[in-house]
């Protein structure tokens, strides 16, 4: 396998990638109800399945989990590598949560397994410096995060999924899960996890995305 991440633009869907950047353009599927009171499950603009659809750059790289490894790094005191087996050593936690994408989905009641984002944070100890995460991943995507919206109860390093190792298509062996951003937010194929002082937008908030993307404050697009 290569070591560099690559530029993906030249294997993915550039046609998709196109159309929502257009979108962003455009302000799609924006509903200007920003102040959708949090008491509703439903954030605004969304509606509920009940399967789970695929959504990524259309590239599905196959990292056996034997092969995985994921080297955390940056801003922090003590940098890791781990493979599978430093995963599963580490304590394990199950969370339900729901889903949101931005492409105006919701899927509820997802449980999942893996490691805390929390233990994760113990164990790598983040500088004072460091206020942003980058994620990086075996297809070239990345994606950006506050450093606070990392560190949350309900963020996972999940390898399954309603008691089921996580599928290829869906980001197995090991993708992140932040349930409280829109789903583009929850990098799958996880690879890098990099934490910096100074924020730096991956691949969608490049295109036209939020740079946080809240689902209830409606933060579609930048
Ligand atoms: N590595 C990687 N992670 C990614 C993406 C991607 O293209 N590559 N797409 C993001 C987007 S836009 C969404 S909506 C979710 C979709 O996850 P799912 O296919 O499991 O529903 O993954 C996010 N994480
Ligand atoms: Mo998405």
């Amino acid at each position: 396998m290569a070591d560099d991440i690559q530029d993906p633009t030249g294997r993915i869907k550039q046609k998709l990638v196109d159309s929502k950047e257009k979108w962003a353009r455009e302000g799609r599927l924006l509903t200007g109800e920003t102040d959708a009171p949090k008491r509703r499950r439903l954030p605004p603009g969304q509606r509920e399945v009940k399967n789970w659809p695929v959504l990524d750059l259309g590239v599905h790289p196959n990292v056996p989990a034997k092969e995985w490894e994921m080297k955390v790094g940056g801003l922090v005191e003590s940098p890791a590598t781990w493979r599978w087996d430093d995963l599963r050593a580490q304590p394990q936690v199950s969370h339900t949560s729901d889903i949101h994408c931005v492409t105006a989905w919701s899927r509820y009641d997802n449980r999942w397994e893996g490691v805390a984002a929390k233990q994760l944070l113990a164990v790598v100890r983040p500088k004072p410096e460091a206020k942003f995460i980058v994620f990086k991943s075996y297809d070239g995507y990345s994606t950006n995060v506050p450093l606070a919206h990392f560190d949350d109860d309900d963020v996972l390093l999940a390898h399954t999924w309603e008691g089921r190792p996580i599928s290829r298509d869906h980001g197995g062996p090991v993708r992140v899960v932040i349930p409280k951003l829109y789903f583009w937010k929850s990098a799958k194929w996880v690879r890098h996890i990099w934490f910096i002082d100074k924020d730096a937008p991956g691949f969608w908030e490049v295109r036209g995305y939020h740079d946080l993307g809240d689902p209830w404050k409606e933060q579609r697009y930048g």
